[in-house]
């Protein structure tokens, strides 16, 4: 095997080989993105090896493999991190010295693979760092869409959405492999097998067929030579597809027309994680990926295996949610249809295969889709959903004999008010484990979303609470801290084992040490303002206290109560300039899916709040409030190191875990937050004195739900009524009333996620939070109490329970 070698030397090298071969240039005439990428080429060089070496052992061990399906992978840009994972970043500063370079200003050529939406497509990522770091044999698959997660401009304060060309200039970081290619058939026609008498095996015609091209990306392992990879499908239309005698005869539009129709199907990641949108074409995509990918398992399975009954055995296949659940359906129509194998042990082996993790509780979340539209596109694959249905709800049958309402409810195919199919349900039903990723939210699931199956089938239920990677999240998003961590604990083997940083705990008392902490956070301060300044203008002051709010903009996330807070805070400082109040920079961060207009608005009000805040003389020395564009992976890592405050603070019950709200407490923020998804368990862990608690707790939620009437806790509370009817008397609209008549209307209509109820307990909980700002020391004590106690929030640990309780694979060492 060919090595690429270890020295500064021969990186340097390296370098002007690849300038010259591969980007056919000279030091002389490079442009900016001609270093960019001849230094990327030359870090991935050094990955390819690895993967070489990987792939070989994974070859000769024939070892179980974890599959991870998944519609979303959030990467994050890739430089930094290779450098980190190869370390060569000591080589790479010194020769962009020489050239007048820095090494940040190549960093800003590095375009994020935006693959994904947010928690879901952002965890995938982790997972498979953690996988690769754990040294698991490991597999993600996913789709290329060609147009990722769209970016996010404001054009008058609104949202305003432009297509994410991320390969435009060129992904220097994926293999093409034309030859592990896949076709695949939609629509057309079943007929009876002539050779299958129980009737159960059927021949599928379809009506089109498109052809799936993988490349991948590396994911390497921190500290290991082990290099896996995520495998992503883009779709091509099968060679057929050209009409030529068309173009010939001049019909330039038709003779492309079946090119245009393959190829939309990886054309654009579906940016909406609110309301399902019953498009044919997602579903296509869904069932895209999941063909493509179950081939290609099964072409590396019988590499070093024979048969299907070490298939199982060889295979584990997790579900990241539903949007892959098509798998199921699948694998039984190729064991059964097309390698013959009886529906009994192709429902074994199936079975035996999947695994299926939920992310949310909340039902409109839940993917359903019109038997009508999965009868057409696939055809097949209704036929077998019903047989699956049918030897289930006689399994139900035998356990509760008689009870049609269970039946009714268990049901893969719900039939009132139209006949769907309940994707969560074949997934239940499909695999041998079911987890929530935090310990509420299973508690949730199992009590309420998938209650009758948790009655059903109680063991097949586990939890495995979220985590995320270090390694992006602390060590590359925030090296100063990561410095001084190493400092005090004396090596870096806290990057791979969190949990060491406990050992900080023991010098959360001793003032040179806060002093330092506290420095890091000023400077990493620093550097957010000057990202602040550059996307919106807006100049902030590093000794404010810095309180980010950054996710997705979704009703139940509650990103208006924290706006109404800022008001509050805003009409206190108009009514008193002298008051003492806490100098605070509120930094907002997400976007909203396109189609949730309420959502678009108030993002809207959130951008005219702030204008209005920070041009007021007298407010605007003690309260800040941004809203910079385009919130992403790379924003994430600006942001994260510079905050002091994490708020997360969605209706408790509604968030399945967040992921966020770690990687705030690992870099040592507070958090403010009610008791949702993994910010109980936080709270468990950093104790509750260095917690901001507040609000309902989820049963208390769902009761006061029955009957609620949030008009009266406007008419009540004096402060919440001020703020509400300063966003109704036009003051952020240049006193146009109705432009956010809907936000107002929202909240005293219906307010779907309780937030007027919750208003009181959130000001007073801020009101702590500013007393406790006071005091910078007791502070800094509490922000590194969060850090040394985080430490279970690695995805290490997430996946090592993964390894244990689901996957039960071991790992394999790369040499
Ligand atoms: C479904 C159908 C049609 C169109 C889009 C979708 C769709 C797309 C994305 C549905 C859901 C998503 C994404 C969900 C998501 O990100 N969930 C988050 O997952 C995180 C990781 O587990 C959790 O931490 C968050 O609490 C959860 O909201």
């Amino acid at each position: 095997m060919r090595s690429v070698g270890s020295t500064l030397a021969d990186f340097e090298q390296d370098l002007i080989s690849n300038l010259y071969y591969q980007r056919g240039t000279t030091l002389e005439s490079a442009s900016g993105s001609d270093g960019y990428q001849t230094l990327a080429l030359t870090v991935r060089d050094r990955l390819v090896e690895r993967y070489a070496r990987t792939a070989a052992a994974h070859y000769e061990a024939n070892p179980r493999f974890v599959y991870y399906l998944s519609a979303e992978y959030l990467l994050g840009r890739q430089l930094g991190q290779n450098l980190l994972y190869t370390d060569t970043e000591r080589f790479v500063r010194p020769i962009a010295a020489d050239l007048g370079v820095t090494l940040e200003d190549l960093e800003s050529y590095d375009v994020e693979p935006g693959l994904g939406n947010g928690g879901l497509g952002r965890l995938a990522a982790c997972l498979m760092d953690s996988m690769a770091t754990l040294d698991i044999p490991a597999v993600g698959y996913g789709i290329r869409y060609e147009f990722g997660i769209f970016k996010q401009a404001f054009r008058d304060g609104a949202q305003v959405e432009r297509p994410d060309d991320w390969t435009f200039y060129g992904n220097p970081w994926e293999f093409p492999a034309p030859d592990d290619r896949q076709v695949v058939g939609f629509y057309g026609t079943t007929a009876a097998a002539l050779d299958d008498p129980t009737g159960l095996r059927r021949q599928w015609t379809p009506g089109e067929v498109v052809r799936g091209e993988p490349s991948h990306m590396l994911v390497p392992g921190y500290g290991t030579q082990t290099v896996n990879i995520i495998r992503l499908w883009q779709a091509r239309a099968s060679r057929q597809s050209f009409d030529l005698s068309r173009f010939g005869a001049g019909q330039y539009k038709e003779a492309v027309e079946d090119i245009v129709r393959a190829e939309n199907i990886s054309k654009v990641l579906y940016p909406d994680d609110s309301t399902e949108q019953g498009r044919e074409l997602r579903l296509k995509q869904q069932y895209f990926l999941v063909a493509c990918s179950l081939r290609d398992i099964i072409r590396r399975y019988r590499l070093r295996n024979t048969g299907w009954d070490a298939f199982p055995a060889k295979v584990v296949i997790q579900l990241n949610d539903t949007h892959p659940v098509m798998a199921v359906t699948e694998l039984m129509r190729l064991l059964v249809d097309e390698y013959k194998l009886d529906w009994d042990l192709a429902w074994s082996i199936t079975r035996r295969t999947f695994n299926y993790t939920c992310h949310t509780l909340l039902p409109e979340a839940l993917e359903t889709w019109p038997v009508a539209v999965v009868e057409r596109l696939l055809p097949r694959h209704m036929e077998i959903i019903y047989a699956i249905n049918h030897f289930f709800l006689q399994e139900v049958e035998a356990t509760y004999p008689g009870d049609l309402d269970r039946l009714r409810r268990l049901s893969i195919i719900q039939e009132e008010p139209d006949k769907r199919v309940r994707m969560a349900h074949l997934a239940v039903v499909g695999s041998t484990a079911v987890n929530g990723v935090a310990e509420l939210h299973t508690r949730l699931l199992a009590a309420t979303t998938l209650r009758d199956f948790a009655e059903l089938w109680p063991q097949k239920f586990h939890n495995v609470t979220n985590g995320v990677t270090p390694r992006r999240f602390v060590r590359l998003a925030n090296p100063r801290l990561s410095e001084l961590i190493t400092e005090r604990l004396g090596d870096e083997s806290w990057l791979t084992d969190l949990d060491r940083l406990e050992g900080l705990a023991g010098v959360a008392d001793d003032p040179a040490f806060l002093e330092r902490w506290r420095a890091v956070k000023r400077a990493n301060k620093v550097d957010l303002a000057a990202h602040v300044e550059r996307s919106t203008g807006v100049v902030i002051d590093p000794d404010a206290l810095c309180d980010v709010m950054i996710k997705r903009f979704h009703e139940y996330k509650r990103q208006h109560l924290k706006l109404l807070h800022v008001i509050m805070l805003f009409n206190r400082l108009r009514e008193h300039p002298d008051l003492d109040v806490v100098p605070r920079t509120v930094l907002f961060g997400g976007k909203a899916a396109p189609g949730y207009h309420s959502m678009k608005l108030l993002l809207r009000l959130v951008n005219a709040v702030a204008e209005t805040v920070n041009t007021d003389p007298v407010v605007s020395r003690r309260l800040k409030v941004v809203l910079p564009p385009d919130y992403n992976v790379t924003r994430a890592q600006w942001i994260i190191p510079a905050a002091d405050l994490s708020e997360q603070i969605s209706l408790a019950g509604k968030e399945a875990s967040g992921t966020g709200n770690m990687k705030l407490a690992l870099n040592g923020a507070l958090t403010i937050g009610t008791l949702d998804g993994a910010n109980i368990e936080i709270r468990d862990r950093v104790g509750a004195d260095n917690f901001f608690l507040f609000g309902l707790d989820a049963q208390e939620a769902a009761d006061l739900r029955r009957d609620y009437h949030p008009r009266a806790y406007y008419e009540s509370d004096p402060d919440l009524r001020a703020a509400i009817d300063t966003i109704a008397a036009g003051t952020f609209a240049k006193g146009d009333r109705s432009l956010f008549a809907p936000v107002v209307d929202s909240m005293l209509g219906r307010d779907e996620y309780l937030a007027l109820a919750d208003y009181r307990a959130y000001l007073e909980c801020q009101e702590r939070v500013e007393h406790a700002w006071r005091d910078q020391e007791a502070w800094a004590r509490m922000s590194v109490l969060n850090s040394a106690r985080s430490g279970f929030f690695s995805s290490d640990r997430t996946v090592r329970e993964y390894c244990d309780r689901i996957w039960r694979v071991e790992p394999v060492r790369v040499a």
